[in-house]
């Protein structure tokens, strides 16, 4: 665990974040603060900060998968040595398929294989090295996990993602100039042989290669490679599209930022007009408790889009242990990581790694299955829906219930920051998990509410939190009325609600506890 740690700890050191393209428009996906911005004109910024376009479909997919594979399935370990005999890597029924299917009937909507991790065995047959399944039994070396994992996703119509680690302990050029050369090589490869790549997950460790030398990543390179061959991929983790989450437990934070500081937005790259043309690194903790707040804002040099992805793994390892068979994740705590994760704003990266047969689990699949079931049976039905709504001012308000994310319910003007939006339900419904969307598309502006219930003649609190973002859930006692509100106490600039929906938990006993046990 603690060499995990370490590796992303180093992901603050050379992180970097993205820097787009200013449109004509005040939004933009990241925009920098002058000394003469008073802090009302620094919020107004923050609130129109958008995602680019391949930042708004990677969270709207909210649930991914990790496929962790590799020689350490076979040596039942979680970092390898680079010193493996690649004849290793036998998986007898390696059924990519099966893989894909069970996310896909998890609910999944995207999966993320390991390519090559830091022991460098390459489950593609790349021309880079002899280091991967070209030089192992499985298929007799004809085999191709990418072209697999690829072409099932296809099948099943879901997103497809690689993971491709820079710390390689194989690879005899690993602390020199040429490995920079053979990472693009290898990017090359993954990126223009597989079909459409969705999203590029690169981690942080950097540990020492069989020279014994530590590489200097050239990550700029890679990210303009990446633009180049694959425009809509996400860069994630160690890129400029998608946040580290800051833990590895699922849980993410409460008051969940997507517009956060960039201290070292350069103007020259602000100044220019083409997505693939530059890349910043972040300074300073992405790992804090609040990464956007007004203070944190307040003294910052830029602020750009750049939202949490939290992974997790099924099990306590990512690769496949079988002592590990009868300790994966039971439904209900995948429920609240769901909760945790998908329901603070983020998109949930949950690993599922297949074994040494080369297929998932049975363990796995029941948990996944239960867990699948659990979010049918709490969020198949809306409560909310068939409410009439009353507004305290505003305009769209039946967007709320409509179903359409794009779609939403604004205040009149920008200077009303705070909105009441009361629903008389279809009759009395008993619900205790609130379900609130922000329109994205426009910004994340939500900064405090509070959701209440009519019941004896008076207003009561059900719930209450602080930032909403493209999801935010909230459990809370089991409450019975048929008349509730909203109240958006504060707002960075005119807020919008895409959806409310109100539900009851699928789990009658567990899930409002087991959030209080956390
Ligand atoms: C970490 C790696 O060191 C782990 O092995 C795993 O791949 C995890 C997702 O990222 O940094």
């Amino acid at each position: 665990m603690k060499k995990i740690t370490t590796g992303l700890l180093s992901l603050l050191l050379a992180a970097s974040a993205p820097v787009h393209a200013q449109d004509t428009t005040d939004k933009a996906n990241f925009m920098i603060l002058q000394p003469s911005d008073t802090e009302a004109a620094i919020v107004r910024k923050a609130a129109n900060i958008v995602p680019t376009p391949r930042q708004l479909r990677w969270q709207q997919l909210e649930l991914t998968a990790f496929f962790h594979v590799g020689v350490n399935t076979f040596t039942n370990r979680e970092w390898g040595t680079g010193k493996e005999d690649p004849k290793i890597f036998n998986p007898t029924q390696l059924d990519a398929r099966q893989w894909v299917r069970v996310a896909n009937e998890a609910g999944i909507k995207q999966v993320i294989l390991t390519a090559k991790h830091h022991d460098g065995f390459c489950l593609w047959p790349t021309a880079t090295t002899g280091h991967s399944v070209k030089s192992s039994p499985w298929k007799n070396g004809q085999g191709d996990l990418m072209r697999d994992v690829a072409e099932a996703c296809q099948e099943y119509g879901i997103g497809f993602g690689v993971y491709l680690s820079p710390w390689d302990m194989n690879s005899p050029v690993y602390g020199s100039d040429a490995y920079n050369d053979l990472f693009i090589e290898q990017l090359t490869e993954l990126l223009t042989n597989y079909g459409q790549i969705d999203e590029v997950w690169f981690d942080g460790a950097n540990g020492e290669g069989p020279n014994g030398k530590r590489q200097v990543y050239d990550f700029d390179r890679w990210y303009k490679h990446i633009r180049k061959l694959q425009p809509t991929a996400t860069i994630a983790i160690m890129g400029p599209d998608v946040r580290w989450v800051g833990t590895e437990t699922g849980y993410g934070r409460e008051t969940e930022w997507s517009v956060v500081p960039a201290d070292n937005l350069d103007q020259n790259s602000v100044a220019a007009t083409s997505q693939q043309a530059v890349a910043f690194k972040p300074a300073g903790d992405m790992r804090g408790e609040v990464l956007g707040s007004r203070e944190k804002i307040r003294n910052a040099k830029g602020l750009v889009w750049y939202p949490a992805e939290t992974d997790v793994s099924i099990r306590p390892g990512w690769f496949y242990h079988p002592a590990e068979d009868d300790k994966v994740k039971a439904p209900e705590k995948l429920l609240d990581i769901y909760y945790s994760s998908v329901g603070r704003n983020g998109v949930l990266l949950l690993n599922i790694p297949p074994d040494t047969r080369g297929l998932i689990h049975e363990s796995d699949i029941k948990a996944l299955q239960e867990w699948k079931k659990l979010r049918d049976d709490t969020f198949g039905k809306n409560l909310a829906s068939g409410a009439k709504v009353k507004v305290s001012g505003g305009r769209n308000k039946m967007a709320i219930l409509d179903g359409k994310y794009d779609t939403h319910f604004t205040t009149k003007s920008e200077k009303d920051t705070t909105a009441v939006i009361e629903l008389r339900l279809d009759g009395e419904q008993t619900f205790d998990v609130l379900m609130l969307q922000e329109n994205i598309s426009v910004g994340q502006r939500i900064e405090k509410f509070a959701f209440e219930y009519w019941q004896n003649g008076q207003w009561q609190q059900a719930t209450a939190g602080t930032t909403v973002g493209y999801k935010r859930l909230l459990r809370f006692e089991p409450v019975t009325a048929s008349k509730v509100r909203l109240r958006i106490e504060s707002s960075r600039l005119n807020p919008t609600i895409s959806e409310i929906g109100l539900y009851k938990n699928a789990l009658t006993n567990g899930s409002y506890s087991a959030k209080q046990q956390q």
